[in-house]
């Protein structure tokens, strides 16, 4: 059994999970109300990972005997500025993920609590390529500027990105 910290804090994990899911989700919602077909895509495709994510923690918790606790989730926003200042708020909620999931593997090395050690392994790795997948997109849009045809242009990106993906 898991001690009882450390079951209260993959449970507020859990629940930013679904908190990432539904800000992606709001957000693909936007985009596609402005016309980027592209980025919605992106973004949708993006939220049901965010499920993934929750889901894994939902699994963990039940699979030690803990009970994983769906709490009451904040509403997300859902005015942006422009698409990069969509994509500047994902880089920055991913970079709050990385910091939460650091600060969960610091907890459970100097509690000794090595099963959650190294079920967090997956989520240090992930935060590596959501962080590196989100740059790379703000990167992109700095570069190309913010003229219709640019932002054409990325949107037709984004469309390619998630069908690779
Ligand atoms: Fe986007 O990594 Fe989970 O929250």
């Amino acid at each position: 059994m898991l001690p009882q910290e450390m079951i209260k804090k993959l449970n507020e994990q859990l629940n930013l999970e679904f908190y990432s899911a539904n800000l992606y989700l709001q957000m693909s919602a936007w985009c596609s109300d402005k016309g980027f077909e592209g980025a919605a895509g992106f973004l949708k495709k993006h939220a049901q990972e965010e499920m993934q994510h929750m889901q894994r923690l939902f699994d963990y918790l039940s699979d030690t005997g803990a009970l994983p606790l769906l709490g009451s989730i904040a509403a997300p926003p859902t005015e942006f500025e422009s698409l990069a200042d969509v994509f500047q708020q994902t880089y920055e909620h991913e970079q709050l993920i990385t910091r939460q999931i650091n600060e969960l593997a610091h907890v459970a090395m100097t509690t000794h609590d090595y099963s959650t050690f190294h079920f967090l392994q997956w989520y240090v790795a992930e935060q590596h390529e959501e962080e590196k997948l989100f740059k790379s997109v703000l990167d992109k849009l700095a570069l190309v500027g913010n003229s219709g045809k640019a932002l054409f242009f990325i949107d037709k990106d984004l469309k390619r990105m998630s069908a690779a993906s």
